[in-house]
């Protein structure tokens, strides 16, 4: 019976010891992402936690949970966890905090962004900073910028070359403004959890679905269940690493300095992978017997036209403001 106590106060001051590295206490803090443990965005977190380890001497690490686990499978809830303080860590694309900053629909209105170029200067610009304001509004840190990336359509029914092609054809959709480019289209939109919808496309449930190629496409094997893509970088989406804003203020600047440093440089890391796996990415996406549409210059300027009332409504609800000073960075960056 004593050398049981004895055993057990042993133990405990053994894990004691473990957790005090360099003076205080180890922390381990919780990160939710809602995309697989393949994707760029799971990369992009790794190396996060990789390079926080590295900053604090083991002091601080992340444990990662993927597809959405920690609030219940549901992508859209998560930024709104974060802001409350039930998650540490969030990373997730702009679509997904619509519900909590319907702002945030700006990035992704249709057509808005041209190239990589246009993205960068205002992710790295004004209109960066703007919406990192918006979101510590909503008690959530952006720490950094990431690329979920252009959006692509992928179908089993038809190759889609012009608007006309698109109706009819029930669309898997992330969030309410994609519902609203969708009917533009004449398609039939369906919102629903990224998680839920590998299997509906494989038991037909929907035709179709629209993704970035190198974040998530080619990492979550949805060639194995689309036949036909096109490349219309209809809308871009980005991701971001955020904290809660209860825990970024429980920490000194010195803390606060190693995790945003840390932050950055694993997001930069992400965009980088990202972009150079969807620059792979059309050429595996062949191989592995995917029909691959890359629309010409007119083409894309038919599906503008196509989805320019759902780009005005939505510009109206994000404010005309936000959207000016997006297009005036990217307007200005030459
Ligand atoms: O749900 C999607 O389509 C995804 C993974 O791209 C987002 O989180 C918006």
């Amino acid at each position: 019976m004593n050398f049981v106590k004895w055993g057990a106060t042993a133990l405990a001051t053994a894990m004691i010891g473990a957790a005090l590295v360099g003076g205080a206490a180890a922390e381990t803090f919780r990160l939710s992402h809602n995309t697989g443990d393949t994707t760029t965005w799971h990369r992009g977190a790794e190396k996060f936690n990789e390079l926080l380890r590295e900053a604090t001497d083991g002091e601080m690490d992340i444990r990662i949970f993927p597809n959405a686990q920690l609030s219940g499978g549901d992508q859209m809830r998560q930024a709104e966890m974060v802001g409350r303080g039930a998650l540490d860590f969030v990373v997730t694309s702009a679509i997904n905090v619509t519900p909590l900053a319907s702002e945030m629909a700006v990035f992704s209105l249709p057509y808005l962004y041209g190239s990589y170029e246009d993205v960068d200067a205002t992710t790295d610009g004004a209109p960066g900073e703007r919406m990192k304001e918006i979101m510590e509004g909503h008690n959530i840190i952006v720490l950094a910028w990431g690329e979920n990336g252009f959006r692509e359509v992928t179908n089993n029914t038809r190759p889609i070359r012009s608007p006309e092609d698109m109706r009819g054809l029930n669309m898997r959709v992330a969030g309410p403004m994609y519902i609203d480019v969708m009917n533009a289209l004449g398609a039939n939109p369906q919102q629903m959890q990224w998680t839920e919808t590998f299997t509906a496309l494989q038991q037909g449930v929907v035709d179709g679905q629209e993704n970035p190629i190198g974040a998530v496409i080619i990492p979550q094997r949805v060639y194995e269940v689309q036949k036909y893509l096109t490349a219309w970088h209809y809308s871009y989406d980005p991701i971001f690493l955020g904290v809660s804003k209860q825990l970024w203020d429980s920490w000194d600047e010195d803390t606060q300095a190693k995790v945003r440093e840390a932050g950055v440089e694993a997001m930069s890391y992400q965009k980088q992978i990202t972009r150079d796996d969807t620059a792979a990415g059309i050429e595996y996406l062949r191989e592995q017997g995917m029909e691959v549409y890359e629309p010409t210059d007119e083409e894309l300027q038919a599906f503008r036209e196509a989805t320019q009332p759902a780009f005005d409504s939505w510009a109206d609800q994000v404010g005309t403001d936000l959207v000016s000073l997006f297009q005036e960075a990217i307007d200005g960056r030459d």
